[in-house]
């Protein structure tokens, strides 16, 4: 049995972070393992990084299978995949996975993509294989099928991510700052609700057995590591005992992870603790310098922790990466409040994103704005594009304050020498080249707000 994997190209309409970051499909090195153990033949093809059609990949080989994995910015790209893939064999077996079909499975029906996993993806294409080439639909729960109900998602019991499948991409992987940059994930979801977050639809909060995770990181061949869990700083207890477990295994590497600025706040000592043994910068949702933003995400916690959040990181020496969002009633004196609020911090490395209702949040169930961008538009929903129209200015001068946002506090010139310094001329060059990308592409859209 042949199956390839396919991680597509984002579309160029999105406004994408994957300017300036790479990260390897982890989920896609998740489905290779487990399918190797069945005995699969398995390749993969990073469409992020190839030159070629996917038309050339498919006939390769006679692929009994091609699966993809989508965010919702490649629901449009994997459909025409899929056409593709069709048009040269009828019979090779198209298959859709990961975050967004298991949230939004409605979104990939397709004449051309023959399965959507909406749950326990993995263990259900390995049944699949199993069962090829009579798949039993009704007895496999985790294929989508309308009017069915979503079955229990059972975490854990994965085998360890194959990464010698993505071993030619891996000197393109980074992360922001970081070049050479492997991803791993510890646990799965949030024990918090924000309203807008997507990461709440996808699964409970859970977390992996801290052996078998060191077990993991000891098999990683990169220095850096990026920590991909929704929220990596929930237990003080899991992270002394993280630490305690990279001291006894002599686990020397770098980190960035995601963490929230009242776990920062109130815990000073454990961030010292993750610095010491590698943590360079963390990754927090300041989100808002307003409370009564903060409460309306319903994000718990306060413009005071996230002050002191960063205050923390940054007199420990840690970078804060801090992601922002803008609201509909944003005016004039709001971006210039925003700047005013950023540049008070030392290294303000920010993202800034307009609120968006992501379809399968209840952010977008309760939305009381009309929304403007259509929901076929997948390759626009990026956080970066408005789905509202602004209430107190036109979509064009709203984009200009986002841009001005960035130039004046993220990309003003002490920023750029402290980069430049900090992470060398290689990695400067490379940020620089995905931030003009981006800028360019707010330029249009200031042109032709779409
Ligand atoms: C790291 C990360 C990134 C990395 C890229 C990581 C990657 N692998 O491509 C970077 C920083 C570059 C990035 C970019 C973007 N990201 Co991002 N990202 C994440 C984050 C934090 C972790 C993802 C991850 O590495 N997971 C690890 C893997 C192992 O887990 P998994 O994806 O859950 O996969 C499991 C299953 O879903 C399944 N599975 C997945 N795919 C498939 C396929 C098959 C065939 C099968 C059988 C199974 C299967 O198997 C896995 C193991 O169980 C998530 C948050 C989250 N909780 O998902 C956001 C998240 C996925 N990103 C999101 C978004 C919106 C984006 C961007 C559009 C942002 C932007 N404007 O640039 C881009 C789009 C990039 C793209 N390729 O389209 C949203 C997606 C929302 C949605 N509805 O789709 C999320 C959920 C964040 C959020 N809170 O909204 N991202
Ligand atoms: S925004 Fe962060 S803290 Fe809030 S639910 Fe999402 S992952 Fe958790």
């Amino acid at each position: 049995m042949k199956i390839l994997l396919v991680r597509p190209n984002t579309p160029k309409e999105s406004i994408n972070l994957q300017s300036f970051m790479i990260c390897e499909p982890l989920e896609l090195e998740y489905v290779a393992s487990s399918l190797k153990q069945v005995g699969a033949e398995v390749d993969l093809v990073d469409m992020l990084l190839e030159k070629k059609s996917i038309k050339y990949f498919v006939k390769q080989k006679q692929y009994d299978i091609v699966c993809f994995t989508s965010y919702i910015t490649c629901v449009g790209v994997c459909k025409k995949y899929a056409k593709q893939i069709k048009e040269i064999n009828q019979k090779t077996i198209t298959v859709v996975g990961g975050v967004h079909c298991e949230v939004v499975p409605t979104d990939f029906l397709d004449e051309n993509i023959d399965y959507i996993l909406w749950a326990n993806g993995v263990a259900t294409l390995v049944e699949m294989t199993k069962q090829f080439p009579h798949i039993d639909v009704d007895q496999l729960e985790g294929i989508f099928k309308e009017g069915r109900q979503k079955p229990k998602l059972v975490h854990g019991g994965l085998v360890h991510p194959d990464r010698t499948i993505t071993e030619k991409y891996r000197d393109h992987y980074n992360y922001i700052y970081h070049n050479h940059c492997a991803t791993m994930k510890t646990s799965f979801g949030c024990p918090y609700k924000c309203n807008f977050c997507f990461c709440t639809q996808i699964s409970p909060y859970s977390v992996r057995d801290l052996n078998d995770v060191l077990d993991e990181l000891e098999e990683i061949k990169e220095d850096n590591v990026f920590i991909v869990d929704d929220n990596f700083m929930v237990c003080r207890e899991r992270l002394i005992a993280f630490c305690k477990g990279l001291d006894e295994r002599q686990i020397h590497k770098h980190y960035i992870a995601f963490g929230r600025a009242d776990f920062v706040s109130a815990n000073e000592d454990i961030v010292v603790l993750l610095h010491n043994h590698g943590f360079d910068a963390f990754f927090v949702g300041i989100e808002s310098f307003k409370s009564t933003e903060l409460n309306d995400f319903s994000k718990q916690s306060s413009v005071e922790q996230n002050i002191q959040a960063i205050r923390i990181l940054e007199n420990n020496g840690l970078q804060c990466y801090s992601g922002l969002i803008v609201a509909e009633d944003w005016t004039k004196e709001d971006f210039d409040t925003l700047i005013h609020y950023l540049n008070t911090f030392e290294h303000p490395l920010v993202n800034i994103q307009p609120i968006t209702p992501m379809p399968g949040t209840p952010l977008f169930e309760t939305y009381k704005y009309p929304l403007v961008l259509e929901r076929k538009r997948y390759g626009c929903w990026d956080m970066a594009h408005l789905a509202f129209k602004p209430l107190n200015m036109s979509r064009r001068r709203y984009y200009y304050h986002i841009v001005r946002a960035y130039l004046e506090t993220s990309a003003n010139k002490k920023q750029r020498k402290f980069i430049r310094e900090k992470y060398g001329i290689r990695v400067y060059r490379r940020v620089k080249k995905g931030a003009a990308k981006i800028f360019f592409q707010y330029v249009s859209l200031m042109i032709n707000p779409r």
